[in-house]
């Protein structure tokens, strides 16, 4: 499919090492990939679902050691140490490349090489970056046909040029203690050994999109983050964007695919979904920021996925989709998911993620070995599918964003939103953003950790530095995007949300839009600017009040200042590089807490 001796010379050395029996180039045709359905269903490694309820729906189910990203065995292989930071694991490329391919040697034999050409970005567009992903996974070419843009094309647009990133997966012995995702950015290169789990192995998502963009951003003069892109349209069908970066699984896709909540709808007001996970983002020539989404896809958590919290998302799911580690409901050979409904298969029709027949009536809301689906199941789907994708998602400059907003899952110290003073103080608040811990990472759930961008498994460089790299950009927008901070997770004293969520962050949508365009005051605080209570909106809102607005932006000064220890304690881990911008924000912080 391509002359281009780079593509080749590398397949030729990782197939020597690989010893795959064939190696089958990946050409983007429904043919193909049909075909390739229908083999993995012949060999159990896919289900085919029923197809007049799910047409094009399939169930995969991973090893059960093998369900989610393993930050503990992904590493930045940078030849100095100090590149990678302390944040990020680190290994010398050299020692890297010998110990994986000690794993490598082999792992192919008896099976196929499939050669994908991807594209992240529209293909032959100014902003797309190609990636070559080998892989001995048909689930991993599967969904990479619905996560990137695959094919010929994209071989034919790199033509005879060496920049494309090379990524190499073998699910090997899906062996956990030799389990190894890693990046050797100064090579363009990924290597991933032993895991079959889409965030380990579908190289063109975090791996390429975040990791090694962010290290590329940074030499190039442009942004890799960890974000959603959407559009708010206003009844005069005028739409501006937002870009907003959450911690995984703290509800970017619900966001993402927002409905307005009735009263708003009735006015007109809609929402468009860019892009649910990651934004690649530059400046404009007209001095605005501008934010594409890289992916073609949705890769998303499927439990409390359902009609109330995400419509659209569930709509989305409906064909074409790859359902990984939910429950089979055997009786109709559909799919179900905790939080779905309130209509579980019933046991004798139910297996669960492990492959297990499952019982409903064991289900335990404190014991997760009783869920049906695993916390971290996941549907793959096309984002053409999703009802309200933006009619800008095939723009390949992305769109111009108003606002960047940061967020995290926080019970008590982060406010409902607050605003920034400026972009320094913007990345102020970016880097100290926290979020209790949730399944899509392996390790305890619920725990607080500090999540800078909700970049924290994802940068592929020196934390200190990617601060700098914000610091530096700012410098270079002229008209910078305004920076918030949302936290819709406060909590009563009884552990109950206080703000209803999901379409209803519409409400604070708009008024962060309103701050944008200078069309609503707000009240200065030590961390920032919140809300004047009477202009959050709670029209229509049954159990919010205005006194439930005013707890929902108070600041706690106490709290914030428990967190200000933390905050220190996480600036020196990550070491001597955080900015001195920053030490004076967290300093000026301290003091205006009092
Ligand atoms: C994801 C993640 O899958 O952040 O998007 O883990
Ligand atoms: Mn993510």
């Amino acid at each position: 499919m391509t002359q281009n001796k780079y593509v080749l010379s590398w397949i030729d050395e990782m197939a020597a090492m690989t010893q795959p029996d064939k190696i089958v180039w990946i050409d983007g045709t429904e043919e193909q990939a049909e075909a390739l359905r229908a083999e993995a269903c012949s060999t159990g490694e896919m289900i085919k679902l029923n197809q007049e309820k799910l047409p094009g729906c399939y169930l995969h189910r991973t090893a059960v050691n093998d369900v989610a990203r393993v930050e503990g065995r992904t590493f930045i292989c940078t030849s100095k140490k100090e590149d990678a930071g302390n944040i990020n694991n680190w290994m010398a490329p050299a020692e890297c490349y010998e110990k994986l391919s000690k794993l490598y040697k082999g792992s192919m034999k008896g099976r196929t090489m499939y050669v994908i050409p991807y594209s992240m970005g529209i293909v032959g567009s100014d902003f797309a970056k190609y990636g070559v992903e080998l892989t001995d996974s048909i689930y991993v070419v599967l969904n990479m046909l619905i996560m990137t843009r695959v094919g010929k094309d994209v071989l034919d647009a790199l033509g005879d040029d060496p920049g494309f990133i090379k990524g190499l997966h073998a699910k090997a012995d899906l062996d956990e203690e030799n389990r190894y995702i890693c990046h050797f950015p100064e090579d363009n290169t990924i290597w991933s050994v032993n895991s079959g789990y889409g965030g380990n192995v579908l190289l063109g998502k975090k791996c390429f999109a975040l990791r090694i963009a962010s290290y590329l951003g940074r030499k190039e003069g442009w942004m890799a983050e960890h974000m959603l892109i959407l559009g708010v349209e206003y009844p005069n069908g005028e739409v501006k964007y937002i870009s907003a970066a959450f911690p995984s699984a703290c509800g970017k896709t619900n966001l993402a695919m927002l409905i307005p909540p009735e009263i708003y709808k009735k006015q007109g007001y809609k929402v468009w979904c860019v892009g649910d996970d990651i934004a690649w983002i530059r400046i404009g020539q007209d001095g605005r920021l501008w934010a594409m989404n890289p992916e073609n896809g949705f890769f998303g958590v499927a439990p409390g996925t359902n009609l109330n919290s995400n419509p659209n998302a569930l709509y989305t799911t409906m064909k074409d989709t790859i359902f990984t580690n939910v429950v089979h409901n055997t009786a109709e050979n559909t799919v179900w998911w905790e939080g779905l409904d309130k209509n579980p298969p019933q046991p004798g029709n139910a297996i669960d993620w492990k492959g297990n027949p499952w019982d409903c009536t064991k289900f335990d809301k404190k014991d997760k070995s009783t869920c049906g689906a695993h916390p971290n199941s996941r549907f793959t789907a096309k984002a053409v599918n999703c009802p309200c994708l933006s009619d800008q998602f095939n723009n390949p400059a992305g769109v111009p964003l108003s606002a960047i907003v940061f967020g995290g899952r926080r019970a008590k110290t982060a406010p409902l939103v607050y605003q920034s003073k400026n972009w320094q103080h913007g990345t102020f608040v970016g880097s100290i953003m926290a979020s209790e811990t949730t399944a899509a990472a392996a390790g305890a759930v619920g725990v607080v950790r500090r999540d800078p961008m909700a970049m924290r498994p994802f940068t592929g460089y020196n934390m200190g530095d990617y601060f700098k790299h914000w610091l530096d950009m700012g410098k270079k927008i002229p008209n910078a995007p305004k920076i918030f901070h949302v936290n819709w997770f406060r909590t009563d004293d009884e552990g109950n949300f206080i703000w209803p969520g999901f379409g209803d962050n519409l409400r604070v949508l708009l008024w962060i839009l309103a701050r944008c365009d200078d069309k609503v005051d707000a009240v200065e605080t030590a961390i920032g600017y919140v809300p004047k209570a009477e202009d959050i909106n709670i029209e229509g809102l049954e159990d919010v009040t205005l006194d439930t607005i005013k707890e929902l932006v108070s600041v706690d000064h106490d709290s914030w200042k428990e967190d200000i220890a933390n905050i220190k304690e996480f600036y020196e881990l990550i070491g001597d590089r955080v900015p001195a911008e920053l030490h004076e924000e967290l300093a000026a912080l301290e003091a205006r807490l009092g």
